[in-house]
């Protein structure tokens, strides 16, 4: 009896905030645009054997199809029915990513969109993914089916149909965000059909969801969707499981909406941490990287059991979203491992990476004018993802998560996990350092000159392989050595060019 309770305590405790990951894999990665066929290989060649926890996957379901302009990726995030079937792949494929990811312990995370369908102004006809018709014009989505019943026109009381007001909570959540048809999630009706699409997606496999535009749907009517959903598949995870949910809801202050009505249903984006973070790796606005002493909560962000967090997403790094001019992406790529080498050394959140495709960006005004590019195709067909000589990526995919940086901290992370965050040192500028108990060890230098110190690792005395700089291969150093003295101090040199300059050492570099 006792036993049992303890049991359903540590289910409760953990259920919709745990991420289902493998023991001892502790990220996420977003594999923005790729199709099924290259994620279930990635899973297989390169996730799995690295520690990466799992994958945040592009919408899977039927959407329309938009040709003014060409294909943007933000088609995607308009709904047409629910079946599996988009330009990443359709059921069957998605099914084998599923299996072969699930196989090597590499979990997938559906982005749901099940706050709206289309636009208002899609159209009628079979422009869609898996050509399925619609009418938007009347409301009618056949495949799923939705009619006119199931939208919020009623409901939504500004003169546009429109959000047209963020400090209106009736606004934002019973209208339309940018023209999208608003679902009326308060029916049952509406409720079952989302919650059928999302069971079919668990009863295949998946560990969870990221549940878009979640500031547009009232609390109450996501746990009413959440309570209808299946347990997770055991064929892969313990009896009893239940679908990770991490909820997109932007806050960043100032807005009637906040990301603690959330907390109920699962975990929330922090918007504020790559917002904030961007600003101090840039040392904008007087910020420095002393500053970070008291990261996470005591910088105003949600209890760190409640945060997805993130450097940037797929809107922020082309200037949609929120976060604004501060946010670092792989265009500013040698700050940009410094931010993410922070966020994985650093106990806060739930981390998640960031994997992109290259666009030619062009600004006007300041505004980039292609931010709708979407993924690299032939003829609107999505490209593989190829693999070159070095392990980088072809086909114009960006592959942060393969850069030596960002996959050498993803398992930094894995090791020091559970860790408590200490031995911290700054020089009150832009020169920090901080280790996680006895198992891994960071030390950045963001200012204009040189770092020359030495620091309390809290490491046992050897010798380590920096990860930043190099690999541990065979038992040998591919960067830098950094010795650590049998009372955990070692001597630290990084110069303010160095094409990195940061140095992590943990446990498992130890040579
Ligand atoms: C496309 C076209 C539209 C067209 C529409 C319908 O671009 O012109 O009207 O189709 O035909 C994506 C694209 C959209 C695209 C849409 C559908 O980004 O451009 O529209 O697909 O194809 C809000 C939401 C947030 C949302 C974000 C983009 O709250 O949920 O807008 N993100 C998700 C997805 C995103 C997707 C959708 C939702 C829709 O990640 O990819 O859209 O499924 C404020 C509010 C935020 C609000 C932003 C932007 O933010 O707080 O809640 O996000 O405005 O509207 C400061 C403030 C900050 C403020 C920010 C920006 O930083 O502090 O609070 O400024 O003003």
């Amino acid at each position: 009896m006792k036993f049992f309770v303890l049991l359903s305590a540590l289910g409760l405790c953990w259920a919709q905030y745990s991420p289902n990951t493998q023991q001892g894999r502790t990220s996420m990665v977003h594999l923005f645009e790729w199709r099924w066929v290259d994620i279930a290989k990635e899973c297989e060649r390169y996730l799995a054997p690295n520690g990466f926890g799992g994958v945040q996957i592009s919408p899977p379901n039927e959407n329309i199809v938009v040709n003014n302009p060409s294909r943007p990726w933000w088609e995607r995030y308009q709904p047409i029915s629910y079946k599996i079937c988009t330009r990443s792949g359709n059921e069957d494929e998605f099914r084998d990513m599923v299996t072969r990811c699930n196989n090597v312990g590499v979990r997938i995370y559906v982005d749901a969109v099940i706050n709206h369908m289309c636009g208002e102004g899609g159209g009628a006809g079979t422009s869609s993914t898996c050509g399925s018709y619609f009418n938007a014009g009347n409301r009618e989505f056949p495949a799923v089916p939705y009619s006119g019943w199931d939208f919020n026109d009623g409901k939504c009381r500004t003169s546009s149909g429109g959000i047209e007001n963020y400090n209106d909570a009736y606004q934002v959540r019973d209208c339309r965000l940018t023209g999208l048809l608003d679902l009326a999630l308060e029916k049952d009706y509406v409720r079952t059909q989302i919650a059928n699409y999302m069971n079919h997606l668990i009863d295949i496999g998946v560990a969870g969801f990221r549940l878009d535009a979640s500031k547009h749907m009232w609390p109450g009517d996501i746990k009413a969707v959440l309570d209808k959903l299946h347990n997770l598949n055991t064929k892969w995870f313990p009896g009893g499981s239940r679908p990770f949910i991490f909820q997109e809801v932007i806050d960043l202050g100032g807005e009637a909406i906040t990301s603690s009505e959330y907390f109920g249903n699962g975990r929330v984006t922090e918007f504020k941490y790559g917002a904030k973070l961007g600003t101090v790796i840039r040392r904008w606005n007087g910020e420095k990287m002393a500053y970070l002493k008291n990261w996470g909560e005591g910088w105003g962000f949600m209890p760190s059991d409640r945060a997805l967090v993130f450097v940037d997403n797929h809107d922020n790094q082309r200037g949609h979203g929120a976060g604004g001019a501060s946010i670092l992406t792989f265009w500013d790529a040698r700050l940009y491992k410094m931010a993410v080498g922070f966020m994985l050394a650093h106990p806060y959140g739930f981390t998640r990476v960031m994997s992109s495709y290259r666009w030619p960006r062009n600004f006007v005004n300041g505004q980039d004018v292609n931010d709708w590019i979407g993924p690299p195709n032939n003829n609107g067909v999505i490209k593989e993802v190829t693999i070159n000589p070095d392990t980088t990526c072809g086909n114009d995919w960006v592959c942060e998560h393969r850069w030596r940086q960002i996959r050498n901290m993803v398992a930094f992370r894995n090791v020091v996990d559970g860790q408590p965050f200490q031995n911290w040192w700054d020089n009150g500028s832009n020169q920090v350092a901080f280790g996680r108990g006895n198992k891994g060890f960071i030390v950045f230098n963001n200012d204009d000159w040189s770092l020359s110190t030495t620091l309390q690792t809290g490491l046992p005395g050897g010798t380590y392989c920096d990860v930043i700089s190099g690999d541990k291969i065979n038992g040998d150093c591919t960067g830098i050595k950094v010795y650590v003295s049998n009372d955990g101090k070692a001597q630290f040199s990084i110069s303010n060019s160095a094409e990195d300059p940061f140095i992590a050492i943990h446990a498992d570099s130890k040579l």
